[in-house]
């Protein structure tokens, strides 16, 4: 008796033991920050936007950095009709050329025509942000096709120094992105860079900030420039061992983290609204139209990985307008398609508990609530609609404040008769996780969960019936 109460003690306790005691990683507050941003804009600018090129050389003289008309409020106004709540902008691509006026470097803003070397894209665009309400990031090259000491030791001074320039001058910055290309500088040597140096400064000046690479240490790359994450996305990574660049993990191990990886290091989807990274004028007409920007939402942020679009300036220093067009519309079709959440009409329930057991927080319209479920007890739930309802897409929302749980589970979509008329199987949920599926009449919407990690939280359950067209064959 004594050891089937003690047996009792330790799978009750064992249920609920925190996070952190069963070793699995959580997010900080700033990660989780990070989580809810979700789509936000890319800009890439510079002296290749003026050369046509994708990878400048490094020795293109200053004076070709020169936009006619350039207004950073403009980025922020397309930006905010758009949708998106933040700009990365790359202070320094691999040719070196600063949109700064930084003292590290000769080959700046300072140094060309533009505004008379008065000019500083930083101070314009990080200002037009605060203005407009949008998060200010910074994409900082460490490969430096220009700078002189590159090759050598004294380069990740200079690194250090220009990040303390942003830093100081422009913040706060709320991500910063380090590109993992390591290629030969002006002398045709390749630099070792110091990546702990380089985080222990970001930390102590900017602890808020979070952090991009290859591997972290906050947010990680997802392994391709197409803007989709793996099915299965964990948060989760393993980096000991590895570095960005050529030491990072495997392209697979990037796109769907690692299970039961040691920290936590969520993925970020980045990719070209053009072909190019850059403007180039035959590309005007090539950019992705809002359907296909819509269809690259669901494969980022509806697989639980954040959507960071880049939409690249012109010569006049201006979003085109063909870009700046798609991509209200790509605004217009989110908002109207999940207008209308058919799941708060429901009733939410335990499923083996109809009627006695309610779950309301799975459909009460806010993630700031959640219903649990664990395997040895309550192991699925349900919404039940009054009268059947037509939908072809759930989105379901798991709490990661205390870890990612899920790791396996079911939709089962059902009639009033609580006939199943079909079943969807999937691995992750994460923040959200959109499904999408042919148009069904469901009366309820069973969720088993047949695996994870430590009981999962679900925040929400949504349904809706959303323009058949824009669903692909996944
Ligand atoms: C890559 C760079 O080489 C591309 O030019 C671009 O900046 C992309 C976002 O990252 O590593």
């Amino acid at each position: 008796m004594k050891k089937l109460a003690f047996l009792l003690i330790i799978i009750i306790h064992s249920r609920f033991l925190p996070a952190q005691k069963l070793g699995i990683p959580v997010p900080t507050k700033h990660q989780l920050m990070w989580h809810e941003m979700e789509y936000y804009f890319f800009i890439h600018f510079g002296p290749n936007t003026f050369t046509d090129k994708e990878w400048g050389h490094g020795d293109e003289p200053e004076d070709i950095f020169n936009p006619s008309a350039l207004d950073c409020r403009q980025w922020v106004r397309v930006a905010k009709a758009a949708g998106a709540k933040g700009i990365i902008i790359t202070a320094k691509h691999h040719d070196g050329f600063c949109l700064w006026p930084s003292n590290y470097s000769a080959h700046t803003v300072r140094e060309s025509k533009w505004n008379n070397g008065k000019g500083d894209v930083l101070q314009e665009l990080s200002q037009a942000c605060k203005e407009g309400g949008l998060k200010f990031g910074v994409y900082i090259s460490p490969w430096d096709k220009n700078h002189p000491d590159y090759g050598t030791e004294k380069y990740n001074e200079v690194f250090v120094n220009m990040m303390k320039e942003i830093f100081t001058n422009y913040g706060p910055i709320w991500e910063l992105w380090w590109d993992g290309a390591n290629g030969e500088g002006p002398n045709g040597k390749k630099q070792v860079y110091d990546w702990s140096r380089f985080k222990e400064t970001v930390k102590k000046l900017s602890p808020n900030t979070v952090v991009f690479s290859d591997v972290g240490p906050h947010i990680r790359w997802v392994g391709n420039e197409k803007g989709v994450a793996g099915e299965t996305n964990w948060n989760n990574l393993d980096t000991v061992g590895f570095t960005p660049g050529l030491g990072a993990p495997s392209i697979d191990t990037l796109n769907k983290g690692n299970m039961n990886g040691k920290a936590w290091i969520p993925a970020e989807c980045d990719v070209s609204i053009r072909p190019g990274w850059f403007w180039h004028e035959n590309e005007n007409s090539k950019g992705k139209n809002q359907n296909e920007l819509f269809n690259l939402y669901l494969k980022s942020v509806g697989r639980g990985s954040n959507l960071l679009l880049n939409v690249p300036p012109d010569r006049r220093g201006l979003i085109h307008e063909n870009d700046s067009a798609a991509l209200v519309e790509f605004r217009l079709l989110r908002d109207e398609n999940f207008a209308t959440n058919k799941a708060r009409q429901g009733t939410g329930y335990y499923i083996p508990h109809r009627g006695t057991r309610k779950a309301p927080a799975i459909n009460d319209g806010t993630i700031l609530t959640y219903e649990t479920i664990s395997l040895t007890h309550l192991q699925s739930m349900g919404i039940e609609f009054a009268t059947e309802q037509k939908i072809n897409c759930i989105v379901l929302r798991e709490d990661l404040s205390k870890g990612q749980a899920c790791a396996g589970f079911r939709l089962l979509l059902m009639n009033k008769k609580h006939e199943l008329v079909s079943e969807i199987k999937g691995t992750t949920i994460g923040r959200k996780r959109i499904i999408t599926f042919p148009e069904t009449e469901v009366g309820i919407i069973g969720l088993v969960i047949d695996n994870q990690k430590m009981p999962t939280r679900i925040t929400e359950v949504e349904a809706y019936l959303i323009d058949g067209t824009l669903i692909e064959k996944q």
